[in-house]
């Protein structure tokens, strides 16, 4: 776990850390933006309408949560898109028991976690479309965000600065990138991923012994973060919910 948390009310990180920690959670970074940002406006809305100050991301690096949704899901095997519940189930009480509401990367109209996920914790965006973080690579995720109306967010901006200073791009001196050379149907085009050729071959039968067995075969030949890749059952959980 990198230490790259940014705080604006130590006593709420360590009460959310502490409860996540349960389910193989973690804090993903906060995002305060200033009222001049972009960030202000996209995504940061209350139910009841009243604008959120600050934005505490949910999610995880590598697949530490995996073990716990899946005991959850053998006992809930009829629930439909079974992540997206249990993810709601964990982090909804979490986020009242903190004063927050809890927001999720399934949920119309879609939140953007990634822009979030960029400005919390300086990521950028790998050719994949993924972000790719500098230890886990693309082995990381977004499973809620709790938002808040007020917070005391003194001392943000010379945290923020300090963060992003010492972020690395790991695409940025990967001269080979071979992520972009693996894929059977060349799916990664510069406007985004093709998704109906990526679906196309993955119900093929060589796409079904490739990608769907072993994992989206761009995303396995990034180097970084290999020791954070996900486990065999949760790639292939993936694998059949995307395709
Ligand atoms: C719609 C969507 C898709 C669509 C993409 C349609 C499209 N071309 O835009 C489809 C179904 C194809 C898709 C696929 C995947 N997705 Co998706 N997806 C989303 C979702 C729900 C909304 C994206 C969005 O429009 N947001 C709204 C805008 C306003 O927010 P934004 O932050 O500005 O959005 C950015 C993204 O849209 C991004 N983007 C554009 N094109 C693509 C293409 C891909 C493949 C990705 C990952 C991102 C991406 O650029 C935007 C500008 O920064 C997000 C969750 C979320 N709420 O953001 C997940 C999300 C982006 N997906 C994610 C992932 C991991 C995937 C998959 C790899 C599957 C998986 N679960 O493992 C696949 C890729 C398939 C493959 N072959 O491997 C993760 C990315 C995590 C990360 N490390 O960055 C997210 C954040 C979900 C999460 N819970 O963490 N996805
Ligand atoms: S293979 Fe290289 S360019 Fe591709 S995602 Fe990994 S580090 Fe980035
Ligand atoms: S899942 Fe396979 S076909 Fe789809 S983008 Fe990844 S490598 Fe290409």
């Amino acid at each position: 776990m990198v230490a790259n948390v940014i705080a604006p009310d130590r006593r709420i990180n360590s009460l959310l850390a502490g409860a996540l920690a349960a389910y193989g959670l973690c804090i993903r970074g906060w995002v305060v933006p200033d009222g001049e940002s972009p960030l202000a406006k996209a995504g940061l809305c209350l139910a009841a309408g009243e604008p959120a100050h600050a934005v505490c991301l949910v999610g995880h690096g590598g697949g530490g949560f995996w073990p716990i949704f899946a005991a959850w899901h053998r006992l809930n095997s009829g629930v439909r898109e079974p992540l997206d519940s249990w993810s709601k189930s964990v982090i909804t009480p979490i986020a009242r028991a903190v004063g927050g509401e809890a927001v999720f990367p399934s949920d119309k109209p879609w939140r953007p976690f990634q822009q979030w996920g960029m400005a919390a914790e300086g990521l950028k965006a790998s050719p994949l479309g993924m972000l790719i973080h500098p230890v886990y690579g693309l082995w990381h995720g977004y499973r809620g965000a709790i938002l808040f109306s007020a917070l005391d967010v003194s001392g943000w901006p010379e945290d923020v600065a300090r963060l992003r200073q010492i972020t690395t791009h790991p695409c940025d001196s990967c001269a080979t990138k071979p992520c972009l050379t693996r894929c059977p149907v060349d799916a990664f085009k510069p406007d985004g991923l093709a998704v109906t050729a990526c679906r196309d071959h993955l119900n093929t039968v060589a796409g079904q012994q490739g990608c769907m067995t072993s994992g989206c075969l761009a995303r396995e030949a990034c180097p970084v973060g290999q020791t954070y890749r996900y486990s065999a059952a949760q790639i292939r959980f993936y694998m059949t919910a995307f395709a």
